[in-house]
């Protein structure tokens, strides 16, 4: 039995003639959302990075099948199953390949596959990060590990204010991820643009964040970067996040099903304000992600990913 992945035709062409590809993770389309907007959300994705001349490679694991490049009915499947598809971080690729299951990958997992097909830009809406009370439940999130040892570039909106921010800058700056704000000093808060702690790097141009991730690799070679665009029409909601926060809490809810049930918790509450901040974030930073990929394909340093 083999765990590879298997690439779309379409994404295959472009990694082996050098192209500019950008991944897209599924969990946000499976989990993250209510009502099919988790779809929505992916298929914008992908028209704003072929809008931006990159190929999208939307990651997810389909009956014990790592894809890379998902069609679109693939893609329905993963919103259709919902919480039913498994959360797939990079520790629980291989039991959901040999166990035949379908899964739908973080950020993490989505980057831990990135890996395998020398996929070296990412989009997603918010990365994962450390939990609010970490220091009682130890709860952090593996993206941010993963992100620390893949070749690849993160586009994200910052962690998503459930989060503990601040501790979750001071992990990343421990391991040695740049965070980089587009045309920002400070790294976004998800729904909101200020009030986050400070970026490592100031980045205003594609290239020039392109530029910064070559450097980036002659350094640390297998490391991650993140590139943290803030929202263009942020929202104020850190009370509701709280509260949030404090009912998933009282709920009883651990591990994996935290973010999910923080996140339907935040959209309730704000009546769902914070899905329409959300989706566009998403496809923002899709759209970013593509012009960096273009950007790197453009500087002519070669393949970008870790199979290159
Ligand atoms: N942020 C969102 N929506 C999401 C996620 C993050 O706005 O659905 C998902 C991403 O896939 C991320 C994952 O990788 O949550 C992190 O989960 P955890 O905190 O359990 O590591
Ligand atoms: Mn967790």
């Amino acid at each position: 039995m083999t765990a590879g992945p298997r690439l779309s035709e379409e994404v295959a062409t472009a990694l082996a003639e050098g192209r500019p590809v950008v991944a897209l993770e599924t969990t946000l389309v499976s989990h993250g959302f209510s009502g099919g907007r988790g779809l929505a959300a992916a298929l914008e994705s992908e028209k704003r990075v072929r809008a931006a001349g990159a190929i999208p490679a939307t990651v997810g694991i389909l009956d014990g099948q790592i894809r890379v490049g998902l069609d679109r009915g693939s893609i329905e499947r993963l919103a259709a199953a919902g919480a039913a598809a498994r959360k797939v971080g990079a520790r629980d690729i291989a039991a959901c390949v040999v166990q035949g299951a379908t899964g739908a990958t973080t950020v993490g997992g989505t980057l831990a596959i990135c890996a395998m097909a020398g996929i070296a830009f990412l989009a997603t809406g918010g990365i994962g990060g450390v939990h609010r009370g970490f220091a009682r439940t130890l709860d952090i999130s593996a993206d941010l590990l993963q992100v620390a040892r893949t070749r690849a570039v993160v586009v994200c909106s910052g962690a998503k204010s459930i989060l503990d921010v601040p501790a979750t800058a001071e992990l990343l700056e421990t391991l040695s991820v740049p965070v980089l704000g587009w045309r920002t000093r400070t790294l976004p808060l998800f729904c909101s643009a200020s009030g986050g702690p400070p970026a490592s790097a100031v980045v205003g141009k594609p290239a020039e964040a392109a530029a910064v991730a070559g450097a980036h690799w002659a350094v640390v070679p297998s490391g991650g970067l993140i590139l943290a665009r803030p929202p263009d029409d942020g929202i104020e909601i850190e009370d509701l996040i709280g509260e949030a926060v404090r009912q998933v809490r009282e709920a009883g809810i651990t591990g994996q099903a935290v973010t999910p049930a923080v996140l339907a918790r935040v959209e309730e509450l704000s009546g769902g304000r914070s899905v329409a901040v959300n989706q566009e974030l998403i496809a923002g930073n899709a759209a970013l992600a593509a012009r960096v990929a273009v950007a790197w394909a453009e500087q002519g340093e070669g393949p970008a990913g870790p199979a290159g």
